[in-house]
């Protein structure tokens, strides 16, 4: 007999999992169990295994839907400051790189998070935390790289760890030392890229700071041998790779990221069919950001038709950040996924289980199966494509987070 710790009865489950036939892996009148933090039983109500009523506690979700608990796999939550008045001076016609060469983009956002302390960092990070959960959100990747020196970078890494200890979601954290080039090494790009790898990268990995390892390889961001050192050296050091790769230009950032057979290709408007092979041999998620692709105002499309024809992966995420996409909803994301690409709303909420799962390289969530985590997210919908369709209205129901409710 079952045994398990939370029954969950009367519901339609969207399980994600690709072996299940029907749109979204669907089981429509369904139930599912719970032990010890993982699904232990899911299947449809009149198969319902015999469980102890008496003494197990029940949901009875009458109807509504559970889908695994939603993963944001590409964000910049930590940060301080606000870009609010570089967003009036670009409506008024200023460029993003002319704001950069006066000071101002990235590195005002370095100034002011190097200025934060670990207190005021952590509420930042927190409130942003629970703006995703609120959504549903149960995983949530973190990066660095607003910090651009040895300590501020541990900083924002310590941070991460913290937040993931303290908070109930799951923080994934990503050391992006190679971000941007910090002011004091202006016009030495080389000997910052020396600086990531020969004292942050050992550093990072000796104190186990980072899950993974991203570059912002671009015309203003790391040359392709800058990224392929970082990778090289990350290699070297046991971690995983990631990048930011053909979001303004094509440096073949994504062919590189899969020559180390990388967790994901990120942006990617500029890709073509070359990076998109290689991905597809690698196993390489594309990882798709639509809130900076419609901040920035981009018209350059990522080559969803091409990653469909390759069979590639594809994830979204919200990329939240203060310069390109200060939009912290990943409902949204599911909104622009389908407006903006053209993806299906089933398309899109794999983006954001299964395949955001796969390009955080987690093989325990993600999906509605038997044996991963009971991250779980129950909606007040009539069918999974509202979750993309409709945007603004409370309809989550229940969160559960390794089996315990949270909301
Ligand atoms: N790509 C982006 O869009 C952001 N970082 C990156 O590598 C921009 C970050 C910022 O402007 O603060
Ligand atoms: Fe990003």
């Amino acid at each position: 007999m079952h045994n398990p710790d939370l029954v969950i009865l009367d519901v339609n489950l969207a399980t994600m999992d690709p072996s299940i036939a029907a749109p979204y892996g669907a089981i429509e009148q369904a139930a599912i169990f719970v032990k010890e933090g993982n699904i232990t039983w899911l299947g449809q109500m009149d198969a319902l295994p015999e469980f102890d009523a008496l003494s197990t506690p029940v949901i009875q979700g009458k109807g509504a839907w559970i889908t695994p608990g939603l993963i944001d796999c590409h964000t910049h939550i930590l940060f301080a400051g606000s870009r609010a008045q570089e967003f009036e001076q670009r409506l008024q016609g200023v460029s993003y790189q002319e704001i950069a060469a006066q000071g101002g983009g990235i590195a005002s956002t370095v100034r002011a998070t190097r200025q934060a302390d670990v207190e005021a960092l952590f509420v930042l990070g927190k409130t942003r935390l629970n703006s995703l959960m609120k959504e549903g959100v149960t995983t949530v990747e973190s990066k660095s790289g607003y910090g651009l020196d040895l300590d501020n970078e541990l900083k924002l890494l310590e941070m991460n760890r913290l937040l993931d200890t303290h908070h109930p979601v799951t923080v994934q954290s990503t050391f992006l030392g190679a971000h941007a080039v910090p002011p004091e090494f202006k016009g030495r790009a080389e000997q910052y890229v020396d600086l990531v790898c020969d004292v942050m990268l050992p550093k990072v990995a000796q104190e186990k700071l980072a899950d993974a390892v991203d570059v912002f390889c671009e015309n203003v961001g790391f040359s392709f041998e800058q990224t392929k050192r970082v990778f090289d050296k990350a290699t070297e050091l046991g971690l995983k790779v990631k990048c930011h790769a053909e979001q303004l230009s094509n440096q073949h950032g994504s062919e590189l990221v899969a020559s180390f057979k990388g967790l994901s290709a990120d942006h990617i408007e500029y890709l073509d069919e070359t990076g998109v092979i290689a991905m597809a041999s690698a196993g390489t998620v594309a990882v798709l950001l639509p809130t900076a692709y419609y901040f920035l105002r981009e018209t350059q499309q990522p080559p969803i038709a091409l990653l469909r024809e390759h069979n590639v992966a594809m994830a979204l995420a919200s990329d939240f950040n203060p310069g390109t996409a200060p939009l912290c909803s990943l409902r949204l994301v599911l909104n622009m996924g389908c407006t903006l690409f053209r993806l299906t709303p089933e398309e899109a909420l794999a983006g954001v289980t299964v395949n955001a799962a796969k390009a955080l390289g987690l093989g325990d969530r993600g999906m509605l199966q038997v044996g991963l985590r009971a991250d779980l997210a129950m909606w007040n919908i009539q069918h999974p494509a509202e979750l993309s369709y409709q945007f603004g209205v409370n309809d989550l129901l229940n969160l559960w987070i390794l089996g315990k409710l949270i909301q």
